[in-house]
């Protein structure tokens, strides 16, 4: 029946119901695999440790402290702790499913029946790659829903390549596929459409920030079109032993992340993030715009002196810094009524300064 059939195979003949728990999995890593996860993970906590340390005692006193130089400190070092314990699950040869092979090989490296897979692998990146892919993006100045859907495209991308890992059959490749559909779109979003924006932001102090956005956005993509071919060796074809899958993942993982959040930090050094519309404001601090929800700590300050958010001072400027989309001819953003009205809509979600809008 039609509906039976994918691809012109049965799919309850490929996939039976029945549960193979083996006692034992064959294709496993041996203790160096284990050594290097070791290493990868000392390596991924010192990382994390230092990126931490760097945001406070060098970028941290030269800004006062302020979160927004120091949020991709912050990120990266969070990309960095999380790959610190995933790396620390596979060296204790934990967070694995033994999976059955689909192409059962002679080569002695890889011989047997049941594969050790790591799954945990996966739950890390699940975490760690839109952490990325917000370090690349924030960069560029995307507004935020855009960065939103690229990063969904990124969980599809991660979650079919753990299904595709964990099934036995050829079935895999379906996901396979969905994964790469995912990752070319992940792919498009960065190096089109996050790159058109990064060159159209406005630097208020000279630093050229499509060249840092080329950067980054190019360190990452290079690197991410590795990941499947190391899955199609490994938990996809079954064609290299558990140690060198620990050896391909792992370089991979080193480079993309504390490796690119080298890069990264380095690309940013002299980014004011105002420019790519990064406002972080914690209670104590006052609104870029006065006008709407002013809370009791700003009153109680007389920063707002009533209900209606006028500043106390009586006077009307537009209680806002600056960062807003420039007319053409390049003159400062103009006072308005609506801002004079604006909702809670308004605050926090500016934009980055653009020389021209872009066409996305
Ligand atoms: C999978 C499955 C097969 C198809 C594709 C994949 C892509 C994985 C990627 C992973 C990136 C991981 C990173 C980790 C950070 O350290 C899931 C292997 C396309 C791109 C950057």
């Amino acid at each position: 029946m039609a509906s039976k059939q994918l691809f012109g195979r049965d799919s309850l003949t490929s996939n039976p119901n029945v549960f193979n728990y083996p006692a034992t999995s064959d294709i496993n890593i041996t203790s160096h695999g284990a050594d290097l996860y070791w290493a990868v993970s000392a390596l991924m906590g010192v990382s994390a440790l230092a990126f931490i340390a760097h945001a406070h005692f060098v970028v941290g006193r030269k800004t006062g402290g302020a979160l927004q130089y120091i949020i991709f400190h912050y990120i990266t070092a969070a990309i960095c702790f999380v790959a610190c314990i995933a790396y620390f699950t596979m060296a204790s040869n934990l967070g694995y499913a033994a999976i059955q092979v689909e192409f059962q090989r002679n080569n002695p490296l890889v011989a047997g029946v049941y594969r050790e897979i790591f799954y945990v692998r996966y739950i890390d990146w699940v975490i760690t790659t839109p952490l990325l892919l917000l370090d690349v993006l924030l960069t560029s100045g995307l507004p935020w829903p855009v960065i939103l859907f690229t990063i969904l495209a990124d969980e599809i991308m991660i979650v079919t390549g753990l299904v595709g890992a964990l099934v036995s059959s050829q079935y895999k490749w379906g996901y396979f596929v969905f994964a790469m559909l995912a990752l070319f779109f992940v792919f498009y979003q960065v190096s089109f459409v996050g790159a058109r924006h990064a060159k159209a932001v406005r630097s208020s102090n000279g630093a050229n920030i499509g060249r840092s956005y080329l950067m980054a956005a190019s360190w990452t993509m290079a690197l991410w079109f590795l990941y499947p071919i190391a899955w199609g060796l490994s938990e996809g074809g079954n064609v290299i032993s558990g140690d060198s899958e620990a050896i391909f993942y792992s370089v991979l993982d080193v480079l993309a992340k504390p490796g690119f959040g080298a890069v990264l930090l380095f690309a940013h050094r002299n980014i004011n993030p105002a420019d790519i519309g990064i406002h972080v404001r914690d209670y104590s601090t006052p609104r870029r715009n006065l006008y709407s929800g002013a809370n009791d700590h700003e009153k109680g300050r007389n920063i707002i002196d009533n209900d209606h958010g006028v500043p106390a001072n009586g006077a009307h400027n537009n209680g806002y810094n600056g960062n807003g989309a420039l007319p053409a001819n390049g003159t400062e953003r103009p006072a308005n009524a609506a801002e004079a009205v604006s909702t809670s809509a308004h605050h926090g979600t500016a934009e980055p300064r653009m020389q021209t809008r872009p066409n996305v």
